[in-house]
């Protein structure tokens, strides 16, 4: 044990990650990397169209090519709320009668190499003929429209309002009304290992035995068997290491569909592992949200409401298990963001475009609700004279007011908000910055300041997503803890690790609450023969849900420990206690490898009645299931280059508060990462169409990621809040360092530009757009 874990236990202990060592030593085992004997590989013949009806597919070889018609009874993937005004699209794993965007999947060419696949995928004719396309989320509600989908009046997933206080008389009575337009653009997930793969029927176990790369292989099992039409006993699903998914690999897709169909028709091993053109081409997109906001304040900088439309483009279909609703309603909720107002009035639209659809994405709609409130705070705060940092504050849910229903129906639970926010203000020195803009810099280059605060919503439970008419409703998570013969400990849970750390921080709980090292403690996930039921990694739920779950489990099972142990001491139970991996009596102890070595193979030294084996598995929903808020505020200082519109990241400072860290090196590098990624959304990443529906951005040529060259120092401050109503305290975090860098850094430049008067109304702010707003600020 470490020092610190003697005299605290293992919460809150910054162990070193379990599963990096083979990480480090490239031993992991992804989907790549899995061998099967007489494998066929798979390359997609992809539509080259954005819309059109499909004619014929030529195939220069039946036996290896296939199409539509070889699948007459494969199910499509159904994805959507249960709402009644959602109209759904269907979205068949190869394309029937019509392609909806450029990459879905028309046929499949199988072959021992991929190499060999994609030249048989070269000698396939697919007639189409063209239809106009619909890449506008505006333009395609316009009446004249191309229509998309059969059904489709206007080319809308659906419409809705979110509505609340009386955003008339807000409106007639305001003395400041600010309107402006925000968009945020289109992105691709980009995990490190891409999607992929591979299927077979094990003869043996008489089932389809499929290793995929995902977020949650009980979930997509649900989905694929509804697709494939199999029962579910006969589907095993295996996620093996998952290289990230960041929302990505938290649907089902047709590729998936596609290669056990082929598996089953075959009856051989077939794999499909994607590239990166087909990731940024075909696979779950994000972001494209579209902002109108007008924002009603008093000239005294105090927010009174907030009325807005926002569009969603979804692209062409909806996704299982989530439709692509989620965004609109997120976003719409969010948008008033951590800040108190009285009325709220909020128009969505869920817009069906020829584009690939969009899936949920670290953070999902908040960085786009995020961005647009924080600029418009910004923009108010410039509008009135008054220090943007300061509007913040004074309208800032304060820690007394704990916990606040806000205007939006979040509830948020506890914290110090204006706390954090004046946490980095001091770290970034802000009086300091001021006087350094204005003493200016030697090479011309103009230094600005953006902050933005966020709130980001965890471990929300069946209320939440029952309310969001989810089809599948994560309302609780599962854990079994074994007690194995020798004392050591197996953890099977059903939530999946893909980066997250979750084998080192559930088995520091279990450590915890049994007083093992967590190194005698073996994490288990990503097999639904092996675990019970989950609805895996997503939403920032883990910690929260399976972390209660694994301290239920454990709990119980050291329980009976004691039981056993004050047994064996003869000894009374209350006067037993757990630690340092044995249980103490008034007259010795006996170690827990000698406890479980009686509860699984000497039954006779049992207390009489007791049922053998430590074996106990628990499940944990909490009781307040509207979420636990994690926040925080984020300070960008950049430097930009008005000539040339390139901006730098001087320094990055933030504020969060995720109640207690169960390791507070994960969280860390949880926060990281989610910056980076926000740096990406803000100053690089983007997936453009052209007017034909044409993806611009299908290599990393194109696409921008940011690197390590590219992101500044982070300064972390955490402020611990513990959350009533969780295991420990905790909040969960995985999100929010990428919820707030959009709007911090697009504030700093537009901040450091204000000498212009040219302001930033788009992500990823590419130093064209900065350039181009400059130049349109001087009239050039
Ligand atoms: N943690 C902690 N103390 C807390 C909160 C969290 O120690 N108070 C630790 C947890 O133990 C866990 C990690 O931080 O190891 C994240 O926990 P949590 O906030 O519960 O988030 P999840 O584990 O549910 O992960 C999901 C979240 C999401 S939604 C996305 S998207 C995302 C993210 O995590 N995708 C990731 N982080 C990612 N990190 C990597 N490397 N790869 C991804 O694909």
């Amino acid at each position: 044990m470490s020092a610190d874990a003697d005299t605290q236990g293992w919460v809150g202990v910054r162990l070193l990650r379990k599963e990096d060592r083979r990480h480090l030593l490239g031993a992991s085992t992804f989907t790549a990397d899995v061998r099967v004997p007489g494998l066929l590989e798979v390359a997609f013949v992809r539509s080259q169209f954005a819309h059109g009806r499909l004619g014929a597919v030529a195939k220069p070889d039946g036996a290896r090519v296939f199409s539509a018609e070889d699948f007459p009874h494969l199910k499509p993937i159904d994805g959507g709320p249960e709402l009644p005004s959602f109209r759904a699209a269907p979205y068949h794993a190869f394309a029937r009668d019509k392609v909806h965007f450029v990459g879905q999947i028309v046929a499949a060419c199988l072959a021992p190499t991929r190499a060999q696949a994609e030249d048989l995928a070269d000698q396939v004719g697919v007639e189409v003929d063209a239809l106009p396309a619909v890449v506008d989320t505006v333009e395609a509600l316009a009446p004249g429209a191309a229509i998309l989908h059969d059904g489709f009046p206007d080319n809308a997933f659906i419409h809705a309002t979110v509505t609340e206080g009386d955003i008339a008389a807000v409106a007639a009575a305001a003395p400041v009304a600010l309107r402006r337009t925000f968009r945020m653009n289109r992105q691709a997930t980009v995990s490190l290992e891409g999607r992929g793969v591979l299927a077979y029927w094990d003869h043996r176990l008489d089932e389809l035995v499929v290793t995929l790369s995902t977020q949650g292989a009980h979930v997509m099992r649900i989905g694929l068997a509804m697709a494939l039409g199999l029962p579910e006993h006969k589907l095993h699903l295996i996620a093996p290491d998952v290289g990230g998914g960041f929302g990505g690999k938290n649907r089902l897709m047709p590729e998936e569909v596609a290669v056990c169909a082929l598996a089953l028709k075959t009856g051989r091993p077939v794999r499909w592992i994607e590239d990166r053109r087909e990731h940024l081409m075909a696979s779950v997109h994000c972001r494209e949200h579209h902002y109108d906001i007008t924002l009603y304040a008093t000239r005294e900088g105090r927010l009174l409401g907030l009325k807005g439309e926002v569009h969603i483009d979804a692209g062409a279909y909806s996704l299982w298990p989530s439709g692509p609703f989620m965004e609109a309603s997120m976003a719409a909720r969010n948008l008033p963001g951590p800040y108190q107002m009285q009325a709220l009035h909020v128009e969505t639209h869920t817009v069906a475009t020829s584009k690939a659809p969009m899936g949920p994405y670290r953070g999902v709609a908040r960085p786009g609700a995020c961005f647009a409130i924080e600029r418009a705070v910004d923009e108010l705060a410039h509008a009135i004279g008054m220090e943007p940092a300061e509007v913040r504050r004074i309208n800032l849910v304060g820690p007394h007011q704990m916990p606040y229903r806000t205007i939006g129906g979040m509830q948020l639970d506890s914290g110090d908000y204006p706390q954090a926010l004046e946490r980095v203000r001091e770290m970034v020195d802000l009086a300091a910055l001021r006087r350094r803009q204005q003493a200016g810099e030697d090479d011309g280059r103009r230094i600005g300041v953006g902050f933005a605060v966020y709130t980001e919503q965890s471990g929300h439970g069946a209320a939440e997503w029952t309310k969001r008419k989810s089809r599948i409703v994560p309302g609780y998570e599962s854990a079994t803890a074994r007690m194995l013969p020798d004392g050591t400990l197996l953890l099977l849970v059903g939530i999946q690790n893909h980066g997250q750390g979750l084998e080192t921080s559930l088995a520091q709980i279990a450590a915890q609450e049994l007083s093992l090292d967590p190194h005698a403690i073996s994490v288990r996930y990503g097999d639904t023969a092996l675990t019970p039921f989950g609805f895996g990694t997503f939403a920032s739920r883990s910690i929260v849900f399976s972390g209660g779950a694994v301290a239920r489990a454990t709990r119980a099972l050291a329980d009976k420990a004691r039981r056993i142990g004050a047994h064996l001491l003869q000894a009374d139970v209350a006067d037993t206690r757990l630690a340092d991996g044995a249980v103490h009596g008034p007259n010795g102890k006996v170690s827990l490898a000698e406890i479980a070595r009686a509860a699984n193979v000497r039954q006779e030294f049992l207390p009489a009645g007791m049922p053998p084996l430590l074996d106990e598995t628990a499940t944990y929903e909490p009781e307040e299931s509207g979420g636990f808020f994690s926040y925080g505020a984020h300070a960008a200082v950049v430097a930009v280059d008005p000539e040339t519109g390139v901006t730098t990241t001087l320094d990055y400072a933030i504020a969060e508060d995720c109640g207690t860290m169960i390791n507070p090196m994960i969280v860390d590098g949880q926060i990281i990462g989610g910056v980076a990624q926000g740096i990406g959304t803000a100053l690089y990443e983007e997936i453009p169409y052209d007017a034909d529906g044409q993806p611009l951005a299908t290599t990393f040529g194109d696409y921008m990621v940011p690197c390590a060259p590219e992101l500044p120092a982070l300064r972390i401050h955490h402020l611990v809040t513990p959350a009533h109503g969780t295991e420990y305290g905790v909040k969960g975090m995985g999100e929010g360092g990428a919820i707030a860098p959009p709007a911090a850094i697009a504030n700093a430049v537009s901040d450091a530009l204000r000498d212009f008067g040219a302001r930033i109304w788009e992500t990823p702010l590419t130093p064209r757009r900065v350039s181009d707003a400059v130049a349109a600020a001087c009239g050039d």
